[in-house]
């Protein structure tokens, strides 16, 4: 999978990329991320990227020249045009159901914003879907960026060493996961719950299933009122 990130700031990408299983992705040759500034783009002696709004207000826009001749620069004359993403509190809610859909896109270009908002001409120009990481706002697209490739890239068959785990963890059956233990099994007074020392894997499952729907009860009782149908 390849992914363009337009960017203001470049620099906060290198350490996210180079570690964990973003680096292994990467190694292995199962994603070539790359960040592009589109300051280059700008023009006058200032390489300004941001205006104030037309009919007043607070705050500053992006503008459309930067943005537009940097996607054609990254695009070429790429057709068709792969998805393209932009970072925005105001977008769609970015959930594991919309990074299942993303890891099958061969080509992702994701455009950070900075500043009170982007000229609207951006949008109108290019076929973007506006995704938001979650309700608060942020002081640029950057990180929420960073968080969709991190969800993204380790669904990519191959990146996850154990291709179960990404299917049995939060979210991915409707539920929360539930709690893990690993050796000791006793530690200072509290012990592994017998059930999971027994061996018997059909307990084990069940056990491990009441704790899933226990815990999403407790802590996102909203979950539950769109569980998907079990397909087991
Ligand atoms: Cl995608 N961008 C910004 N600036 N703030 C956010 C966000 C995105 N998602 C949540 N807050």
């Amino acid at each position: 999978m390849r992914v363009d990130i337009l960017t203001l700031f470049p620099d906060m990408f290198p350490g996210v990329f180079a570690t964990g299983m973003l680096r292994i992705a990467r190694e292995k040759g199962l994603l070539d991320v790359r960040t592009h500034d589109f300051r280059r783009f700008a023009k006058g002696v200032h390489q300004s990227v941001d205006d104030k709004p037309f009919g007043g207000g607070p705050g500053m826009v992006l503008k459309p020249e930067p943005v537009f001749e940097c996607l054609e620069s990254v695009l070429g004359d790429e057709r068709p045009l792969p998805k393209m993403l932009l970072m925005t509190p105001d977008g769609a809610p970015f959930t594991q159901k919309t990074a299942r859909a993303l890891v099958r896109e061969p080509r992702i270009v994701i455009l950070c914003g900075r500043y009170e908002g982007f000229d609207e001409r951006i949008r109108q120009g290019w076929p973007f879907e506006a995704v938001s990481i979650g309700d608060y706002v942020l002081s640029g697209g950057e990180l929420a960026s960073m968080t969709i490739v991190d969800a993204v890239a380790r669904l990519i068959p191959g990146v996850v060493g154990h291709g179960l785990s990404t299917l049995k963890e939060s979210f991915e059956q409707g539920l929360l996961d539930h709690p893990h233990y690993t050796r000791p099994a006793s530690f200072r007074g509290m012990d592994v719950p017998e059930v999971l020392l027994s061996g018997d894997h059909e307990r084990i499952a069940a056990w491990r299933h009441d704790e899933a729907l226990r815990i999403t009860k407790e802590r996102r009782p909203d979950l539950l009122r769109n569980l998907p149908e079990r397909s087991d």
